[in-house]
């Protein structure tokens, strides 16, 4: 994945717990990389050490942290220089997740080692969507509960997130029930 996701744990863990946090958590991960580029692609491999090293020193399962790190990503993007193109994705949570994938097309064309997931979502009933998430990487579900969760945050939209499908369960790809109530 790109630099800016494995810039963004580390400014995650350092504005949380602090730098020396940072530094037990970079040691224990075995990961020779000091400072992340943003714009460069680096191993998936390289966050997953990341993310089970900060497990292991803070204590949270990993499944807590990237949770707590997508609801961190959609802040971080949008002061990192993002923030004008995320406004442009739509201002309520269904528009917003019906335009991700044109985002991530947009993206694309400046990263062409971006290996975007595809979202698509339907509307239940009233307030209530689901939403079906592909994936080129495994293991991400609890992150996307975050960053729903970081949008409701960022959409002003109260959410509640479950997830109802699993690809590490055998389903055919990861799915979620999202429940919203705009203010
Ligand atoms: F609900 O499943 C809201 O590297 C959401 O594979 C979901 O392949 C917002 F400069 C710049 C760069 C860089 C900008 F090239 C990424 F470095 C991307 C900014 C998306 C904002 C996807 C990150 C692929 C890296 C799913 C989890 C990964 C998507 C991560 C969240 C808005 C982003 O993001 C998976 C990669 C950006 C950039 C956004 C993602 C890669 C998301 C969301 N994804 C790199």
């Amino acid at each position: 994945m790109y630099g800016l996701v494995n810039k963004a744990i580390h400014d995650m863990v350092c504005s949380r717990f602090g730098e020396e946090t940072w530094k037990e958590i970079h040691h224990k991960s075995e990961v020779e990389v000091d400072a992340f580029i943003s714009m460069e692609s680096y191993p998936d491999d390289v966050t997953h050490r990341l993310v089970k090293a900060a497990s292991l020193v803070l204590g949270l399962s990993a499944s807590e942290i990237m949770q707590a790190f997508g609801e961190f990503w959609v802040q971080y993007t949008a002061e990192e220089g993002y923030g004008e193109l995320m406004a442009m994705n739509g201002d309520t949570l269904p528009e917003f997740l019906e335009n991700l994938d044109d985002l991530h097309t947009r993206i694309g064309v400046s990263f062409p080692k971006l290996q975007p997931p595809s979202f698509t979502c339907n509307e239940v009933e009233e307030q209530t969507l689901h939403l079906h998430y592909h994936s080129h990487r495994e293991g991400l579900a609890p992150m996307v509960v975050g960053l729903v969760q970081g949008l409701g945050t960022r959409l002003d939209t109260v959410v509640e997130v479950t997830q109802i499908q699993s690809k590490s369960e055998g389903a055919d790809h990861d799915e979620f029930s999202i429940q919203y109530k705009p203010h």
